[in-house]
């Protein structure tokens, strides 16, 4: 039998944030595809502004509330929330088959930019500084009272998104939810074991192994994580060993504006779209008791989960085996940090946006 090589013979990898195993096959990527196609998210044919869109300025909102005529981020109590703050809470459950609990929190909407063709890589990064600004702004004054405050961009029709407006929301739990509350006690016993982050251990590894990585500079670290489920998953990851949103410093701010304009437009340029993706940051959990916690296993991250395989109409489905059994992909994340570095990170493929 001939060696193993990784790029030809399937293996499992194991991913130490979530405990749980990626299936990779890369021998797979040769299958024929007949099945469904994506429309394509263009961006050239979206004009500045829509009448009709709500997130849009000086337009009315689903509840009839008429946006003001931002010019620069805007951030609003979204009109249908997940989670309210004044609602009755569910009586106590002894009963282990019908465990219940209390879930409470706010959710918000920020528009990144008034124009509506205005994604992130064809912002500039100026502009980009403000929506980060926003993002500690908003993470500072949640974080008090809240477990957990999620920013998240979903982005996309094909990732659920309901308005191509540049935007992203805000949900602020009273709870720990699933994600965070697992890679909290993984990152917990790594630092019990080795007595350092697991991600300022990683950070270290990956960038004397080169592989993986996608864009660096001092302050942020873009790699496709060994573990990767999504094809041209990304992780952004700090360098200086930040454990919350609201810890980057000016100069922090200016390289991660930079960082992710660099990235979105490799995303975008990839196949010739507006790449679709839902990304979010975490970092140590918050809330009235956060202060008295050690949270030094922690490391502020984010992490882009694009649904595109092949191109800009054929994307991945987490189905059959993924669902049933664990995440299976076919390129290896080698392979994937290798077309990401291919591509051009400085000139976005849409010459038709000025910016
Ligand atoms: P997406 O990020 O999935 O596109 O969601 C946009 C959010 O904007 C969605 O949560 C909110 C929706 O509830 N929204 C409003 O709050 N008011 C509106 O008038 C339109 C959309």
């Amino acid at each position: 039998m001939t060696s193993f090589i990784p790029t030809e013979h399937q293996h499992n990898r194991f991913n130490p944030l979530n405990g749980q195993w990626v299936l990779v096959s890369p021998h797979r990527l040769q299958r024929p595809w007949s099945g469904q196609s994506e429309s394509q998210a263009q961006i050239d044919n979206i004009p500045d502004y829509d009448p009709s869109n709500p997130l849009c300025p000086g337009n009315k909102r689903g509840n009839g509330k008429v946006n003001p005529k931002y010019e620069s981020t805007f951030v609003f109590p979204n009109d249908f929330p997940a989670l309210l703050e004044n609602t009755p809470s569910p009586p106590p459950s002894d009963d282990p088959l019908f465990r219940i609990g209390e879930a409470k929190g706010t959710c918000r909407v920020m528009c990144f930019h008034p124009k509506l063709n205005r994604t992130l890589p064809v912002m500039k990064p100026l502009e980009i500084e403000r929506v980060i600004d926003e993002w500690m702004n908003q993470f500072k004054e949640l974080s008090p009272k809240y477990k957990w405050v999620q920013v998240f961009e979903n982005k996309g029709a094909s990732m659920g998104c309901s308005n191509p407006h540049p935007h992203c929301q805000i949900w602020a739990c009273s709870f720990l939810p699933n994600e965070p509350s697992i890679k909290d006690i993984n990152l917990k016993n790594y630092y019990a074991k080795y007595g350092r982050s697991l991600l300022d251990d990683y950070v270290e590894k990956e960038i004397v192994r080169q592989e993986r990585v996608v864009i660096e500079n001092k302050d942020w670290l873009v790699v496709v994580p060994y573990w990767a489920a999504w094809p041209f998953e990304t992780m952004l990851i700090s360098r200086n060993k930040l454990k919350r949103m609201d810890e980057i410093d000016d100069a922090q701010k200016k390289s991660l504006a930079i960082v992710i304009k660099q990235l979105t437009t490799k995303y975008d340029n990839l196949f010739k779209c507006s790449f679709p993706y839902s990304m979010g940051f975490h970092g140590a959990p918050t809330g009235p008791s956060a202060a008295n916690e050690d949270n030094s296993h922690w490391t502020l991250h984010a992490i882009y989960y694009p649904p595109l395989l092949r191109s800009a109409s054929v994307r991945k489905f987490m189905v059959g085996f993924e669902l049933l059994c664990q995440t299976q992909r076919d390129l290896t994340s080698e392979q994937a940090a290798q077309r990401l570095r291919e591509m051009d990170q400085n000139i976005h493929f849409s010459i038709n946006q000025t910016i």
